[in-house]
């Protein structure tokens, strides 16, 4: 007779433009019920007391290592419908808009929703989601912003990188691969060599001290090219802080990509904005300025919900808690 003890999660899958989002619904009351002030502080405990769910939902063998996880919380802000937490496999983002799309077709999947406009709670703020027909999402994002415009990076293996700083709800390193000699062109056959490209960027960043206006880590790269013909304005890569590439276009990444036309005077409000990901799937976007210089980001398209299940976490699973580095200090 098996007399291990097992954990449960229920989770929803979805993908937005290629990108996962994986939803726990039944993450601890502790952590996501209504006695929390805050979503910073739903992070912090999370991080805390209940890191094993981000690394048990996230890293293989439940998932893998570009997927986005997303604690459904109640929201702390009562005109919201809900509150989310998002985190990836190496830990917790301020926020995610595939994933807040991802989220809005999982809440309408659950019967929690209906279509129309609701208002979702996220640790960088609240952002507004209109969902309508055939899992089409409209997200008006947070206050975006250009903090910095061509800062000049050494980078060791492909020399000087010129790029911006940028806001859209995480903190972006924006650079075209013209603005380098030795970058690679962004087509679907470079991933590895974009990820390597990315990776090097990131690191001098770090090297180097760059931060965003917060002190915040830029731990997002962006390396935007030429428009595929017919499909977009632009077509980019995104390295995520766990060195994952984004399959999507990047809500929050496009957000400061928009940040920055509109601080360089090309582009206007009404005007669309369509960007495509390395694989050529594309957000639909507009912007609206604010007295201040900066944008309101608004970022349309679809989602599929295309998983429900329960994970089991097995106490004697070498992996419950997934496959990472710290999994091999004890084998
Ligand atoms: O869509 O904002 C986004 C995002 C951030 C990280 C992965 N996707």
């Amino acid at each position: 007779m098996n007399n291990f003890r097992y954990m449960h999660l229920s989770i929803i899958d979805s993908h937005t433009g290629g990108e996962p989002t994986r939803v726990v619904i039944d993450g601890p009351e502790e952590v996501t019920g209504i006695n929390v002030e805050s979503m910073a502080q739903r992070r912090d405990l999370l991080a805390g007391k209940y890191d094993w769910i981000r690394k048990s939902c996230v890293n293989e063998p439940r998932g893998h290592e570009a997927m986005v996880g997303a604690l459904l919380c109640q929201p702390s802000d009562p005109d919201c419908v809900a509150g989310v937490i998002f985190f990836n496999n190496v830990g917790y983002l301020h926020s995610c808009i595939h994933g807040t799309i991802g989220l809005a077709v999982t809440l309408l999947h659950m019967g929690k929703i209906q279509h129309g406009k609701h208002r979702i709670e996220t640790i960088a703020g609240v952002v507004g989601v209109e969902i309508c027909e055939k899992g089409r999402v409209t997200v008006t994002n947070v206050p975006s912003y250009r903090y910095r415009k061509g800062v000049e990076l050494v980078v060791p293996g492909y020399g000087q990188v010129t790029g911006d700083i940028a806001w859209g709800g995480n903190w972006f390193f924006l650079t075209k691969v013209s603005d380098s000699a030795d970058a690679p062109t962004v087509r679907y056959e470079n991933i590895r060599a974009l990820t390597d490209y990315g990776a090097a960027i990131s690191q001098a960043l770090a090297d180097q001290n760059i931060t965003g206006d917060d002190g915040g880590k830029v731990d997002h790269i962006e390396i935007f090219d030429q428009p595929t013909e017919g499909v977009s304005d632009s077509r980019s890569f995104v390295l995520c802080p766990g060195m994952e590439y984004d399959r999507s276009p990047c809500g929050t990444g496009t957000s400061a990509k928009l940040a920055c036309l509109y601080a360089d005077g090309e582009l206007e409000s009404g005007q669309v904005w369509r960007q495509a990901s390395v694989l050529n799937t594309v957000f639909e976007c507009q912007l609206e300025p604010l007295d201040n210089g900066r944008i309101t980001p608004i970022i349309t398209s679809s989602a599929y919900v295309n998983g429900e299940t329960t994970l089991i976490i097995q106490d004697d699973d070498p992996f419950r808690h997934g496959i990472s580095s710290a999994s091999f200090s004890q084998h």
